[in-house]
């Protein structure tokens, strides 16, 4: 499912590649079949944060270890594929495949030492990764430097594809994510901050925006002791987070997300119900005590024998048992489907995976066409032909002249203004918003009744008023947005003409 943008950048690509040096061809062609793909979408944070939970949850099913081993020291990507399939690429570019273990998971030995693997690259049969391939990576600030540093290039933090210290086959593969997820625990640090603004720096165009990078705040279960309510607390701190992180991140969203993994990978058997049903059978004072602690959990007299116990904290936690324990006390007979669907609204993955979709998919169009531009873009930096450079240079030019690619702009803009980097009337802003973020005239000129000629006449008037504002506005920031602004409206007003 490729979007107009980037079908039109693809065939740009073509056109190049036609024409430039094998060497240039070869690399725009390795751009250019990014573009067909799924969005790329990393996840990263630090160690034990909850990225490969969290993956396993997006993915729905259990298949990343979550557990410390050899695996959550590499790169792993996941992608959609025609069999189940887990290939170990080294980084002399070979491919070793390995069979899925006994549980269905990535096997802990790769059989590799992990310093000479690239990345382990997982196709699935699963639905959810047609439109989404998603990245997992070991940690930002691990002491490993050198697998931090392959955790950021995955992460599309430092490295292009191409520059890579890695042969040319793996780098291709291991090309930069277009979009990212950031896991954060409690307090969100000096150096998360810093990595962020790494990674915007680090693509051109539509990356030093919010627009292609998500905030979760994980593990929210754990904010409160025992099986106390985290969400209040939850929901307050990572709204802080998201004002705290207002130009590097669209949105902080809480998760609890070892419960939603659980849920989404349909890992609560019958039996795991009828444990818990039975401990919500347990007089209330010996529950309570029961579930005041992990430890309390695992050695408390309880009818539940102790390595059932140890299995319901290995899915759950307190907070998932206590509130799987308190539906069962109140409806004896739910049922495991049923338990399970609350557990997952439970959890925040409901919310999280709107915002996935708000923030990524719907814009992914815009966000790949953004991405590929300014790898050419780099390309043509980075050339040494006269004659590639001109191409490469000329080609991007000529793509960003077609009123089309104004919506790039017309993004990049809103997100500026979103983000309070360059600060507008409130009016304003949300005018320049709904025409960044919609085609439909009536919507974006609030006029929902209007007819051609109003619509085009309205679109006219904003035009005009953002270019009175580009003149007479405040500073020079401002000025550049109501351009953007300006030509956008009468690009605007040129498609309900030819529309009518
Ligand atoms: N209570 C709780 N534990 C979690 C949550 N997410 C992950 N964990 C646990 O934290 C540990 C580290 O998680 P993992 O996903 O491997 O972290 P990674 O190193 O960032 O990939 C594992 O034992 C997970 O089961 C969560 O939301 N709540
Ligand atoms: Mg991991």
């Amino acid at each position: 499912m490729t979007g107009p943008l980037s079908a039109s950048v693809a065939t740009l690509c073509d056109q190049i590649a036609g024409q430039a040096s094998a060497e240039a061809g070869g690399l725009v062609r390795q751009i250019s079949s990014r573009l067909s793909e799924p969005l790329r979408v990393a996840i990263a944070g630090r160690l034990k944060a909850g990225k490969s939970t969290l993956v396993n949850a997006l993915i729905g099913r259990r298949v990343a270890p979550t557990a410390v081993g050899e695996c959550t020291r590499v790169v792993t990507r996941f992608r959609y594929g025609p069999a189940d399939r887990v290939d170990v690429v080294t980084r002399d570019g070979q491919r070793r495949s390995l069979p899925l273990d006994d549980e269905g998971m990535i096997p802990q030995r790769l059989g590799v030492p992990a310093g000479r693997v690239a990345y382990v690259d997982v196709t699935l049969t699963n639905e959810r990764l047609r439109e989404l391939t998603v990245v997992d990576t070991p940690g930002l600030a691990s002491a490993d430097t050198v697998v931090s540093r392959r955790a950021q290039e995955a992460a599309g933090l430092s490295a292009a594809p191409f520059d890579a210290d890695i042969d040319a086959a793996s780098a291709s593969e291991v090309a930069a994510a277009e979009a990212v997820i950031y896991v954060f625990t409690q307090a969100v640090r000096a150096d998360d901050v810093h990595a962020l603004e790494a990674f915007r720096d680090a693509s051109a165009r539509l990356a030093s925006t919010p627009i292609n990078a998500l905030g979760v705040f994980g593990k929210a279960d754990t904010l409160v002791a025992g099986t106390g309510d985290p969400w209040p607390v939850a929901v307050s701190l990572a709204e802080r987070q998201a004002e705290l992180l207002a130009r590097t991140v669209s949105d902080v969203v809480p998760l609890a997300g070892l419960v939603a993994e659980t849920a989404q990978a349909g890992r609560l058997t019958g039996a795991d119900r009828d444990d818990l049903a039975a401990l919500a059978g347990l007089p209330a004072a010996a529950l309570r005590l029961m579930l005041a602690s992990a430890d309390l959990f695992r050695t408390r007299p309880s009818p539940v024998p102790a390595e059932r116990r140890q299995r319901l904290l290995g899915l759950l936690d307190l907070y998932g048992i206590g509130y799987a324990v308190a539906q069962l006390a109140d409806e004896p007979e739910l049922s495991t489907g049923e338990l399970v669907r609350r557990l997952g609204a439970a959890s925040g993955f409901p919310r999280l995976r709107h915002t996935v979709e708000e923030t990524f998919r719907w814009r992914s169009d815009a966000i790949k066409a953004g991405w590929a531009l300014s790898r050419l873009e780099r390309l043509a930096g980075r050339s040494r032909d006269d004659r590639d450079r001109a191409l490469l240079r000329d080609g991007v030019q000529r793509l960003l002249r077609d009123p089309a690619y104004h919506r790039l702009r017309l993004l990049d803009a809103a997100q500026r203004v979103a983000t309070g980097a360059v600060p507008l009337p409130a009016d304003w802003e949300q005018e320049l918003t709904r025409l960044a973020t919609s085609e439909d005239p009536r919507w974006i000129l609030r006029l929902p009744q209007a007819g051609p000629d109003e619509l085009y006449r309205a679109a006219v008037e904003a035009a005009n008023r953002w270019r009175v504002y580009a003149v007479a506005g405040a500073g020079p920031a401002q000025s550049r947005v109501a351009q953007v602004a300006q030509r956008g409206f009468h690009l605007l007003a040129q498609r309900v003409r030819a529309d009518d």
